[in-house]
């Protein structure tokens, strides 16, 4: 009996700059996710969307970053996470920015730890101090690792929530200057664009999973700005020179032959910037790969 995925739509635009992210959890529910995943024999319930509140109404806070909302959200998130952990069902959390994740991971992580990778074209590593923009989405792995917001590296359950070795990037293409230093400075594991194209996305694939091996769960945040923009154009963060969607497919199905899959995001979808629901289309059928869809 395959286990039972449980879908939750967080549709969180406050950790970036533009609208629209916040309608990524309707536009992969339109682009027939749910069904997607039933054809391939699993059984889906989906929860509807966590409370988000909407940006027009957080005035205020703007200059805040909105960082009293996302604690709000991430908090939730968090209870999400760790209760579908709790009741034995397989979380995919719709984004949303990917703020979120400061929730999800810390909730998968509630009773046991887990391995995380983390594909995305930007390293999310920058602190408040760090970030020359402020927004929260580029922040996320900089607070589970336990610094920045004391609000947010505490989410859910106080301090760090992964540990360096919990952890690897792929696809990385832009980091900040100051994100950079971070990063070696932590000894951070982060397969570049350009290790991918000397190596292969197969053996950077694989080699994720080897350092991970001490882990009996893999959790995946899957930022769709890691795939190419001319490919996948609905992004509000897009960076030029991406994963070709053969590329992120194959992860995807070394991810799912592999099978320690527990949980994943699927985040930074913006269909106002895309056309005819496209990214999203693309982005259920790197979902349906990592839950085993097979070419043969
Ligand atoms: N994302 N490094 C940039 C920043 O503003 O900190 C971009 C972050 C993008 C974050 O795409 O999830
Ligand atoms: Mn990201
Ligand atoms: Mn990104
Ligand atoms: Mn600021």
């Amino acid at each position: 009996m395959k286990k039972t995925i449980r879908l939750i739509g967080v549709p969180l635009d406050l950790g970036q700059a533009h609208r629209g992210v916040d309608m990524g959890p309707s536009a992969v529910r339109y682009a027939g996710l749910a069904m997607r995943l039933r054809k391939l024999g699993y059984e889906v319930e989906d929860c509807g969307n966590l409370f988000v509140p909407v940006r027009e109404i957080l005035e205020k806070e703007r200059d805040l970053h909105y960082l009293a909302a996302i604690t709000r959200v991430c908090k939730a998130a968090y209870h999400a996470a760790r209760e579908a952990v709790e009741q034995g069902f397989i979380p995919v959390f719709i984004g949303g920015d990917h703020s979120l994740a400061m929730g999800t991971i810390g909730g998968i992580t509630h009773h046991e730890p887990a391995g995380v990778i983390y594909i995305d074209a930007h390293a999310d590593f920058n602190t408040p101090k760090s970030s020359p923009s402020g927004n929260i989405h580029g922040m996320p792995l900089a607070h589970l690792l336990g610094d920045g917001y004391s609000r947010l590296v505490n989410v859910g359950r106080k301090g760090a929530k992964l540990k360096v070795e919990d952890l690897v990037l792929i696809g990385v293409r832009e980091i900040d200057p100051k994100e950079r230093l971070r990063l070696k400075e932590k000894g951070i594991t982060v397969f570049t664009m350009r290790d991918i194209d000397e190596r292969g996305m197969g053996n950077i694939a694989r080699q994720s999973l080897d350092f991970l091996g001490h882990h009996e769960r893999i959790h995946v945040s899957l930022d769709a700005d890691v795939l190419d923009p001319i490919e996948v154009p609905g992004v509000g963060t897009p960076s030029p020179g991406g994963v070709s969607y053969r590329e992120a497919q194959l992860l995807m199905e070394i991810i799912a032959d592999n099978r320690r899959l527990c949980s994943l995001d699927i985040v930074e979808i913006n269909p106002i910037l895309d056309s005819r629901n496209h990214s999203a289309v693309v982005v259920c059928e790197l979902v349906a790969s990592v839950f085993g869809k097979s070419i043969l």
